[in-house]
This record gives structure tokens, C-alpha cells and sequence, in this order.
């Protein structure tokens, strides 16, 4: 797959552009009206048609280069997976209200292998909670959220052929894995948006400043990756074949809140096929500890994700 870097910088100058000719316009009207204010205009139309021209040269450098290095695009992939059984692999920290319920739902769904419960240093009973719901419990000291994923991949990697990661504070339905299963005969990796309104309860963590960030970085990150349709970057539950799955996992590096966003552009990178399909999202059970509820942990989250998908 292509990876169209040129075109991510091109169509960020040409929103900055656009801002410019906004303010061009407010100037030239000011100037118009009283007089005033004429240099100002000037210096905003020389910006927003040189800031303009050097994205659309980008942009148009990216539709062009392809043409001449004759970079291939993927092909369709159609590769059921009859027998293949699902290793479950749940993130928990301090989720003892919710962690039974969540790995009770999960280990009952169709075809599941087994579960395991990533207790990434709870303080209060998150591991026991997991335990009586009968299903596997492992710690993991490294403390954050990319941490407790990736070692919930490595652990679900040991009981299914294919691999699920999802968080375990009841938010994601265990009935919704069998429709990431029936698109996984199409993908590599399936991954869940939670940016369909029609599957949100209204109470769910999704409100309207998450939405429109997460539809803005997934947006960004298809302007890079063409091959692709992404409207979210930041959730959490998803399946992937194991055999794609040993490909990047030793390529993860990041152990905080933006680790949703690498996997999919690793993911990109290796040329694998990835295909986003709406997921139901609840109010989470127990306290937020992540970006749910705190507007300045969301934002450093998606400044973290925008320096990943315009300089990884
Ligand atoms: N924030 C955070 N979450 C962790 C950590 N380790 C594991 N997790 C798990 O990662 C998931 C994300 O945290 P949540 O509190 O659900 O935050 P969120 O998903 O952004 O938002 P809500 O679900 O609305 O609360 C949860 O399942 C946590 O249990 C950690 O160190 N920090
Ligand atoms: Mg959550």
C-alpha cells in the first residue's frame, strides 16, 4: 500500500490556506468599510495563495509520483476462517465493577477460545473480579493503556488463530464480535468505529468533541493510507488474524493512551488489509480513567496521534 505522507502535509496547508482567505476576506471587507486595515488584507492574500499553492503542489506531487514508480494497490482478499477459534485478550485497571461482567460476555460468544484479563496494576480487586468469572487473569506492570494492549495481543496470540483485543469496562458487546468475524474473511484486521450515532447509547463516552477528533485523525490517516476508509482511530476493540498480527506486533512501541491509532497505521504500513466496521458503544461501568470524561487527556491524546500520523 501506498503511503502518501506528501498528501497529509498538502491537505493541512490547505486548511491553513483556507483560514487565511477567511481572514483575507474579513480584511478586504474592514478595508472596504473604513479605510483601514488595507496591509493587512495584502499580507493575508499573499499567505493564503502561497500557503495554497504549496499544499496543492504536495497534493498533487502524491496523485503523480505513483504514476511513474508504478506502486501497486491491495487486491481483494476472500479467505474464510471455518475452523479458526478466538483468543480474547481484555485490558482492566481498577475495573473490578465491571471486569466479570465484560469477560462473562466475551467468553460466551461463539467460537471464543478463551479469555484473558490484562490487569495492568489494579489497586482494588480487578483481578479477583476476573478470576471468579472463570476466565484467565495476567498482570502486566508496564502501567498504560498501549502496555496493557499489547500484552493482551500477546496473550490472546496463545489461545485463537484469531486474536481480539477489547477493554474491559462493558462499553463493547460480545455479540458485535460475530460481525467483525464474518468481515475478517475479508481482512486482516478488523476494527471497530464507535462513530456511528445510530449504535451509541446516549449516555456513552462518545460526545460531540470525541467524535469529531477521532472522525478527524481517522480522516488524516486515510489521506495518508488511500486503500483504506477510517473513521475513528481510538477504538479500542478489534480482531486480528494471528499471522498478521506476528507481522507488527514486535513493531508497537506505544505504551500510552494513543496506541489504538499506531496499531492501525503499523497495520498500513505492513500492507495489511484493514477494514473498520460500526460497533455499539455503552456508557463504560466504574469510573473513567482514560480519555472518556477529560477534555485535556483527550486533546493531549489527539495531538499525540497527529504527531504519529504525520511524522512515524
Ligand atoms: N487510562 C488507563 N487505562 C488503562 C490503563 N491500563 C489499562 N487500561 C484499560 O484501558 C481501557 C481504557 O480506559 P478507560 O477508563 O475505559 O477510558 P476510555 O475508554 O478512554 O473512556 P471510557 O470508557 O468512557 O471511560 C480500560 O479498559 C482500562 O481498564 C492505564 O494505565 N490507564
Ligand atoms: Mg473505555
Amino acid at each position: 500500500m501506498r503511503d502518501n505522507k506528501l498528501s497529509v502535509y498538502g491537505v493541512q496547508l490547505l486548511a491553513v490556506a483556507g483560514l487565511f482567505f477567511l481572514l483575507q476576506a474579513g480584511a478586504f471587507l474592514y478595508a472596504g468599510l473604513t479605510g483601514a486595515g488595507g496591509p493587512v488584507a495584502r499580507f493575508a492574500m499573499i499567505c493564503a495563495n502561497g500557503v495554497f499553492c504549496l499544499g496543492a503542489v504536495l497534493v498533487a506531487a502524491d496523485f503523480l509520483l505513483p504514476l511513474f514508480s508504478g506502486a501497486a494497490e491491495k487486491s481483494l482478499i476472500f479467505s474464510p476462517l471455518p475452523e479458526s477459534r478466538v483468543g480474547v485478550g481484555m485490558t482492566a485497571y481498577n475495573d473490578e465493577l465491571s471486569i466479570a461482567a465484560a469477560a462473562e460476555d466475551f467468553a460466551a460468544q461463539e467460537r471464543v477460545a478463551g479469555v484473558t484479563v490484562v490487569d495492568n496494576n489494579s489497586s482494588d480487586r480487578t483481578s479477583e473480579e476476573a478470576a471468579r468469572a472463570g476466565v484467565a487473569v495476567v498482570r502486566e506492570s508496564v502501567q498504560g493503556y498501549g502496555a496493557c494492549c499489547m500484552r493482551a495481543l500477546r496473550e490472546a496470540m496463545k489461545t485463537g488463530d484469531i486474536v481480539c483485543l477489547v477493554e474491559g469496562d462493558c462499553t463493547f458487546s460480545g455479540h458485535d464480535l460475530k460481525k467483525m468475524l464474518a468481515y475478517i474473511e475479508n481482512a486482516d484486521m478488523v476494527v471497530g468505529t464507535r462513530t456511528t450515532r445510530e449504535l451509541n447509547t446516549p449516555d456513552s463516552q462518545l460526545n460531540t468533541s470525541i467524535r469529531w477528533g477521532n472522525v478527524l485523525m481517522a480522516k488524516l490517516l486515510q489521506v495518508r493510507f488511500h486503500a483504506v476508509r477510517l473513521t475513528d482511530v481510538g477504538c479500542t476493540f478489534r480482531v486480528i488474524r494471528r499471522a498478521a498480527l506476528e507481522k507488527i506486533i514486535d513493531q508497537l512501541r506505544v505504551t500510552g493512551n494513543h496506541f489504538s491509532c499506531e496499531m492501525i497505521l503499523v497495520a498500513l504500513e505492513n500492507n495489511l488489509m484493514v477494514i473498520e466496521i460500526p460497533v455499539t458503544l455503552k456508557k463504560r461501568v466504574g469510573e473513567s480513567k482514560g480519555v472518556g470524561n477529560n477534555f485535556f487527556k483527550a486533546a493531549a491524546t489527539a495531538i499525540d496521534m497527529w504527531k504519529l500520523i504525520m511524522f512515524r
